[in-house]
């Protein structure tokens, strides 16, 4: 059985138990609002439902079910590699089943026929000021694909079907998952490489073509299907993946929902931490003039941010209160390469891991100490020649696409409605408080 023929068994499975749930339960409380989570960014309120993953503070992520290491084990490696195809990860975001080998090949097969970027959006990045942000073009680069919108052809079919929507969602976000490396490597090789390009290898799978096509060479094709796994999704309510839930909410293709997604991902206290995080330490490693980094000295470091106003990248988070499972998923990945354990990045990265979790508890604002996924990832970058910090979040936005269309072609499935929530004004919530 194909992707699609499995995840519409999944889906009919699947819909009974939201009919239900809606029919027969929709009055049951889930959680109360308190004016505290109203004015703050509605933190802890229990307002949106995914299957594809689920954030728990202590643990750290489970995708549909599994944790990191788990994901890693049940599914298929690439040939020759550690590492599964990201393919192959889709397979399993969507159904919640890992593929066999021979699935997951089909899979690539499905994604290599869909991958050739138009000529339009090589022309539209090519026209941007040559100094835009990287995520400025990638945002551009989607959004501008709008026109080959399945879903939007669809809706305008007058042959509008609420129960085969997902259809046509399924088929536009394979096809823009599939677009995504070949994007992200021409970002790259035209801000930063002298403008000389790589063409894809149709051999490769998505993440041994990206770093083919980034011109790094081996093992950074597995560097990069961990990453791309690693950074895919995080449940619903961070601002790349709800913002992509909401605009899709309203209806809206594949290609405006991502689009706005990874706007929001381009915001310092989001994706763009990753890209904070390197510029920081290259900024310390500056000042520091070539002399070994003591802890000492990232003590002070560390207060100078916090003391100038600005957070410490990499660290705290909205949900977790622990180290996050992908810092150290990455940090594994480090100790055990014999280059990268002993690299002098590394070893500030993790002396930066011994001090700063003390200081923001000395400090006492931050409500979780410890390191996330931004604060470790750059670091192997950086080692494999990708240096170009600025562009990190590009990264993290190929990534974090696998699970936000994922997660989008089942809003279709499942009917989702338009997203609406109320809003009140300060005086109705200071005439609440004063009622208590
Ligand atoms: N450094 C300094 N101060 C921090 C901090 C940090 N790393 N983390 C939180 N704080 C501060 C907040 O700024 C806030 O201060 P305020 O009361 O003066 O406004 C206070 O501590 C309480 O915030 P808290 O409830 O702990 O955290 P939030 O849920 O509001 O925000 C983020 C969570 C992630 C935005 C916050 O911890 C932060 O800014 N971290 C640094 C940026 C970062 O690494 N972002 C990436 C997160 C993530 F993994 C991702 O999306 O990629």
């Amino acid at each position: 059985m194909g992707l699609k023929e499995k995840l519409e068994q999944k889906i009919q499975e699947h819909r009974p138990r939201t009919t239900k749930l809606m029919k027969e339960h929709g009055n049951v409380k889930i959680g109360e609002v308190t004016i505290e989570q109203a004015i703050g960014g509605a933190r802890g309120v229990k307002c949106l439902v995914t299957d594809i993953s689920y954030l728990d503070p202590q643990e750290g992520i489970r995708f549909r079910g599994k944790t990191i290491d788990e994901t890693f084990d049940c599914l298929p490696k690439v040939p020759g590699k550690q590492y599964p195809s990201v393919e192959a990860f889709w397979y399993f975001l969507l159904t919640g089943e890992a593929p066999t080998a021979a699935e997951a090949e089909e899979v690539i097969a499905d994604f290599k026929a869909r991958s050739t970027v138009p000529q339009y959006v090589i022309d539209l990045l090519r026209a941007m000021p040559r100094d835009s942000h990287p995520m400025a073009m990638f945002s551009a680069a989607i959004v501008a694909m709008q026109r080959e919108s399945k879903f939007s052809a669809y809706y305008k079919s007058g042959q509008f079907n609420k129960m085969e929507a997902w259809k046509p969602m399924y088929e536009e976000c394979t096809d823009l998952l599939a677009k995504l490396p070949a994007i992200g490597a021409y970002i790259y090789r035209m801000k930063y490489k002298g403008d000389q390009h790589i063409p894809s290898n149709p051999d490769l799978d998505f993440g041994g073509n990206f770093a083919h096509m980034m011109g790094v060479e081996e093992p950074y094709d597995d560097v990069a299907r961990m990453y791309f796994i690693l950074h895919s999704d995080h449940e619903s309510g961070n601002v790349s993946a709800h913002t992509t839930h909401l605009v899709a909410s309203a209806l809206s293709d594949a290609y405006y929902s991502l689009s706005a997604g990874i706007n929001g991902l381009a915001g310092p206290l989001h994706g763009l931490a990753n890209e904070e995080v390197l510029r920081w330490t290259q900024n310390f490693m500056d000042k520091l003039g070539g002399q070994e980094p003591t802890k000492e000295a990232v003590q002070k470091a560390l207060w100078d941010t916090l003391n100038s106003g600005q957070v410490i990248p990499g660290y705290g988070h909205a949900v977790l209160r622990k180290t996050d499972p992908r810092y150290t998923a990455q940090r594994q990945f480090c100790l055990e390469n014999d280059g990268l354990k002993d690299y002098p990045l590394f070893k500030l990265v993790s002396m930066i891991y011994e001090v700063a979790p003390d200081i923001l508890l000395e400090q006492g604002k931050a409500k979780n100490p410890w390191p996330n996924v931004d604060a470790q990832s750059g670091v192997i970058q950086w080692y494999y020649g990708v240096t170009e910090y600025d562009f990190y979040t590009v990264l993290f936005g190929i990534g974090r696409a696998i699970g936000v269309l994922a997660n989008i072609t089942w809003d279709r499935a499942l009917g989702y409605p338009i997203e609406r929530p109320k809003s009140v004004t300060t005086e109705m919530l200071e005439e609440m408080a004063a009622k208590g």
